[in-house]
């Protein structure tokens, strides 16, 4: 068995992810990009194709991470991954300020400056971006993209595979539904449903709800 990381994506993203990797002492082995990736993703061998996911196992890798910001592939790749016997690992970067009462699911990324508060909860495959902080009793869903620097004061929910774009604020106790997304900058002061699209200050619903 080879405990090196294989990690899903080789694109920006992933870039972050292997230095977040490598800042807790592990070792990322290979990339698996989409066809047509560059050969490598900082200095890591980029592989094309999922395929090399069943081989990888063959070899004796059975750690993963999925380092994609979609938050729809990022999920079906986690599946594609745990269906084929990976363990996901946690990407987390040593400058994030987690507290000790905070729930962590699997596959997640936190990046430098991140602060999680007292009971909150991070779902599976969650991306806690850089300096964004997320306070006491918030609830994030699985898949959920908190892009760089949004602030969410206590009691926040976010469903599943939502994104809050860079900069975002959310006042505490708000609920935002299932694959919401909030443009960079909104200022969220009221509840949003699933699948809506909110932008602006204060953020509000723009067009119909995706279907
Ligand atoms: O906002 C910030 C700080 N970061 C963003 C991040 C969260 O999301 C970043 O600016 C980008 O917006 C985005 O980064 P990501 O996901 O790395 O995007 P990109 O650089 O476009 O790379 C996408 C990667 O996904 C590429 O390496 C593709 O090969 C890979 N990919 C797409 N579909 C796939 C598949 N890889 C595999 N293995 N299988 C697929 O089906």
């Amino acid at each position: 068995m080879n405990t090196d990381i294989i990690v899903i994506g080789a694109g920006g993203h992933a870039k972050v992810c292997i230095e977040l990797l490598r800042s807790m002492g592990e070792r990322v082995a290979f990339c698996v990009g989409a066809p047509g990736s560059p050969d490598r993703c900082l200095d890591v061998p980029v592989l094309n194709g999922d395929d090399n996911l069943a081989t990888l196992h063959q070899k004796g890798y059975s750690r993963a991470f999925v380092a994609i910001g979609s938050n729809g592939i990022r999920d079906r790749l986690a599946r594609l991954a745990v269906d084929q016997e990976y363990g996901l690992v946690n990407a987390i970067s040593p400058h994030a300020v987690i507290s000790p009462t905070a729930e962590l699911g699997t596959g997640i990324a936190v990046m430098a400056g991140a602060v999680i508060n007292a009971s909150a909860l991070i779902g599976d495959l969650a991306i806690i971006n850089t300096g964004a902080t997320i306070d006491h009793d918030c609830r994030i869903g699985r898949g959920v993209h908190i892009a760089p620097r949004c602030a969410l004061s206590g009691n926040v929910r976010v469903g599943d595979h939502s994104f809050l774009g860079a900069g975002c604020t959310v006042i505490d106790g708000i609920r935002i539904g299932e694959g919401v997304t909030v443009g960079a900058g909104g200022v969220v002061i009221s509840d949003i449903g699933p699948k809506a699209t909110a932008v602006g200050v204060p953020a509000r619903v723009v067009g119909d709800p995706i279907k």
